[in-house]
């Protein structure tokens, strides 16, 4: 019998999902909320509030208590954590924790009778973690890039371009501002390898997917970039952790949690990786030729990737795949914001973008066409001062600007997502406006593929616990069987004899587009 915990450290809170693999069951479920279940962080979304200048950091204390809490609950849920092979998690990509030399030590002699915090306090250098919200870093960003030979060659070295949120650039911050500090510093830690090392008392390796999101990693090889890491910090190739082969074992898991909480000795503790890595392989997605779109506040698009490209316009990125290979990462900052944009535009409820009042309009808009850009985009970089549109004579029409937001949305997603490479056979559609039929159409029109709805809750901390049983020697192809299947029936094919108009359609958006980028740079 194959039980494996898997867990997500997320911005709001920590979760824990066990799963039974024979029984391809999800035995028991668990999630300690920063807010409401520790109050006296003070921290109700997960972060500390009104940073100033950009700045958004968290106590990575609160996750550690969070970690000892939602181990309590998981006991005493009557949860059998004895018999528990393994263990992996996921994190919050790009945060970072900076300890002293002594955190290896302390970590190899926890003690059962003291509390977590207690024992890690004393071994921060800095008494906060900034997290992937903090948008503080632009002029370490520009740093870094000018000596390393510009923003593409950090794309080209690292797999994206240097960004605020990545952990390199948060790094030099640090260490300019406050320099005896970092001095001070043993080992920077990711959200993600620090909860591992907790877990396996012992300082814990970070895996290609996570690393990826540091603008610290070179894409290629596979190790830390030495120009990229000179260009960071003094001493930062001493504090970073080794990159460890992603569902690697770290070790056994330590004492503390197998006299708390009864956890086996034996239990091993697997690599653990970043949210967004670990969400690949909890939709099913971490072998090349599904492609995941993720409707949501932004919408997103990723996919496992079996070469290390990178996008030429440094919109996306890349990152490790924990399955191996690679996966890319691409926002789209106006998701369900347009949408609801033009649904109050014209007082509209969701029905107007169900297939039957999309009926209303033809495929293609009959040349009607918007840039759905209602806040500055990301996808691609551009600021249009809102929503432009093009092809109306007259007035717009509530069924026009539906068509048009939605066929503008996606068709943006095809043309941003080439570089990728990859030519998917179908597209996991998942997050709240998936189960929009008509919304979902569309989808499987502009790509061209067929498309199947996943509504997987937890992917993340769900993709670290197959990881795990990965580790334990379940095959992939069995985990995904059982737990990552799209629902019964969602599946819609592109209909017929659209293609040409689409294309067509795309070659006049870019156009549209382009137009508008040069205007606003
Ligand atoms: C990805 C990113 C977010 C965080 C959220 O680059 O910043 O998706 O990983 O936890």
């Amino acid at each position: 019998m194959s039980i494996v915990l898997g867990l997500d450290s997320s911005t709001q809170g920590i979760s824990a999902v066990i799963l039974n693999t024979d029984e391809g069951r999800i035995v028991s479920e668990e999630t300690v909320r920063f807010g409401e279940d520790l109050p006296a962080f003070g921290q109700p979304s997960g972060f500390i509030p009104d940073g100033e200048n950009g700045e958004v950091h968290a106590d990575p204390l609160m996750w550690v208590e969070a970690l000892n809490l939602l181990m309590e609950r998981l006991k005493a849920q009557g949860c059998d954590l004895a018999s528990v092979e393994a263990i992996c998690g996921s994190g919050q990509q790009h945060g970072s924790v900076y300890l002293d030399e002594g955190f290896r030590a302390k970590l190899e002699s926890l003690q059962a009778g003291q509390s977590l915090v207690a024992q890690i306090e004393p071994h921060l250098t800095r008494r906060t973690s900034p997290i992937w919200m903090d948008s503080s870093t632009s002029e370490e960003c520009a740093e870094i890039a000018a000596a390393v030979g510009g923003t593409e060659e950090v794309c080209r070295r690292s797999g994206s371009i240097a960004i605020e949120r990545f952990t390199g650039p948060q790094i030099r911050k640090f260490a300019k501002e406050d320099p005896e500090a970092w001095g001070r510093t043993g080992v920077v830690h990711l959200v993600s390898s620090f909860i591992a090392s907790v877990m396996a008392g012992r300082s814990a390796g970070i895996d290609p997917g996570d690393g990826a999101g540091m603008n610290l990693m070179n894409l290629a090889d596979g190790a830390w970039d030495e120009g990229l890491v000179t260009a960071t910090a003094p001493g930062l190739m001493e504090k970073l952790p080794p990159l460890a082969k992603p569902g690697s074992v770290i070790g056994e898991i330590a004492g503390f949690f197998v006299e708390r909480f009864g956890f086996s000795t034996g239990c091993k503790v697997v690599t653990f990786s970043g949210d967004n890595p670990c969400s690949l392989v909890g939709m099913g997605a971490s072998s090349p030729g599904k492609v995941v779109v993720s409707l949501g506040t932004s919408d997103t698009l990723f996919a496992a990737m079996p070469e290390p490209r990178t996008d030429p316009n440094g919109y996306g990125h890349v990152f490790g795949n924990p399955m191996g290979g690679f996966m890319s990462l691409i926002c789209f900052k106006n998701g369900s914001l347009a949408r609801e944009a033009v649904k109050e535009e014209f007082g509209l409820g969701w029905d107007a973008f169900e297939p039957g009042g999309l009926a209303e309009t033809p495929v293609g808009n009959e040349g009607r066409m918007m840039l759905p850009f209602f806040e500055s985009e990301i996808t691609p970089r551009v600021d249009t001062g809102g929503a432009k549109y093009a092809g109306w004579e007259g007035a717009r029409d509530a069924a026009s600007s539906v068509r048009a937001v939605l066929e503008a949305q996606f068709t943006n997603m095809r043309l941003h997502f080439r570089w990728l490479g990859v030519e998917p056979e179908i597209i996991l559609l998942t997050g709240g406006a998936s189960q929009n039929d008509g919304i979902a159409q569309i989808v499987a029109d502009v790509f061209g593929k067929p498309v199947s709805r996943l509504s997987v809750t937890g992917s993340a901390g769900l993709g670290a616990a197959m990881q795990a049983a990965a580790a334990c020697g379940v095959p992939l192809a069995a985990l995904e069987e059982a737990f990552c299947r799209p629902e019964e029936g969602s599946t819609l094919v592109p209909s017929d004899g659209i293609r040409e108009t689409y294309d067509e359609f795309e070659q006049a958006f870019a156009e549209f587009l382009q137009g508008a980028q040069s205007a606003s740079n």
